[in-house]
């Protein structure tokens, strides 16, 4: 038996969403912009939870991007529409996985109350209400807390897919040192909804299209390593896109290239964009990468953060990021 959660935050928090969800009719859930697999998995889990748990009531889940494909086998993920295409208001909105409303990517509608679900340790708090748990493996192990404490009856294997895949991608499969003894109580828990982990990982990692892997030769072949920093980068260009009728999602990962070699702490994954780049960081062992992508505008987590520049040039960037390294390794 796994028993619910005593953290005094979580259970405190509980009280008021409740009084808050029973008060409003129309509730809508959303996350960041890309979705990845914890802010469509926390956010479907949500959902799919609160429309049992409150019947009578209209709840909808937008985001501002599409599901990527690696994501649409989650169940009820056809359930999610645009951002941009709500016209309505709501009575409350719950936001996970964002450390900033910004990250929301567009406008989001009216709402008398904004709820927050989120395991970022840096970030700008936005809403009335918030949840925040950092360090934390996911959001989604966030809200498996929430509605276990809730109703524990009402999670089903529909909801048990979509919060073990937040947590498994969010971890890297388990790899990272925010996974806990807990986080593997949830994920056995998730095991006795009849989920099947294999179906989870080929759906996320063995559908790659052909144009994937050509683009990944083309990332390969531009990987540079500046060994005095441990710090390693390749880039996509929005012609190498075009070229292999590709697009963003199809360069998913890449930047786990890069940190795989040997010697290497820090890595980048550059993919060009109409205003410059989108940059991708991960470090291995000690190094924040959150806080150098917050040097930039960006945010995220120790070992996984990510910014955007409007800097059109590789060498240029380069530079600039090997600067920042070298300065933040003189200090660690
Ligand atoms: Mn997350």
């Amino acid at each position: 038996m796994l028993l619910p959660t005593k953290d005094k935050e979580i259970i405190s928090f509980v009280d008021k969403f409740l009084k808050i969800l029973k008060n409003s009719k129309k509730i809508l859930v959303t996350g960041h912009k890309n979705p990845d697999g914890d802010a469509i998995g926390s956010g479907l889990g949500l959902y799919i939870f609160l429309r049992k748990l409150f019947k009578e009531k209209d709840i909808k889940i937008a985001f501002k991007d599409k599901v990527p494909y690696f994501l649409k086998f989650l169940p009820y993920s056809e359930d999610i529409v645009s951002l941009e295409s709500i016209e309505d208001t709501f009575d409350a909105i719950i936001v996970v996985d964002t450390a900033d409303i910004k990250r929301v990517g567009c406008k989001l509608p009216l709402a008398k109350f904004i709820i927050e679900i989120d395991h970022h340790k840096e970030r700008e708090k936005f809403g009335n209400l918030s949840l925040v748990k950092s360090p934390l493996s996911s959001t989604s192990e966030l809200v498996f807390e929430v509605i276990y404490l809730i109703n524990p009856s009402l999670i089903d294997t529909n909801i048990a897919y979509n919060i073990y895949t937040g947590i498994y991608t969010d971890t890297a499969g388990f790899s990272y040192e925010t996974v806990t003894q807990r986080t593997f109580e949830i994920a056995a828990y998730l095991l006795s909804k009849n989920i099947n982990p294999r179906i989870i990982f080929t759906n996320l990692y063995e559908q790659n299209p052909i144009r994937k892997l050509k683009l990944l030769k083309l990332a390969l072949s531009r990987i540079k390593v500046w060994e005095d920093i441990k710090f390693s980068r390749t880039y996509i260009l929005l012609e190498d896109l075009k070229k292999y009728k590709a697009s963003y999602e199809d360069t998913e990962s890449f930047v786990s290239y890069p940190r795989s070699l040997k010697d290497v702490e820090i890595a980048a994954f550059y993919l060009e964009k109409d205003f410059g780049f989108k940059v991708s960081l991960r470090s291995k062992l000690f190094f924040n990468v959150a806080k150098l992508a917050k040097k930039f505008g960006g945010g995220g987590h120790k070992h996984a953060a990510g910014f955007e520049t409007n800097i059109k040039n590789i060498e240029l960037l380069d530079n600039i990021l090997r600067k920042e390294i070298s300065l933040s390794l003189k200090i660690v």
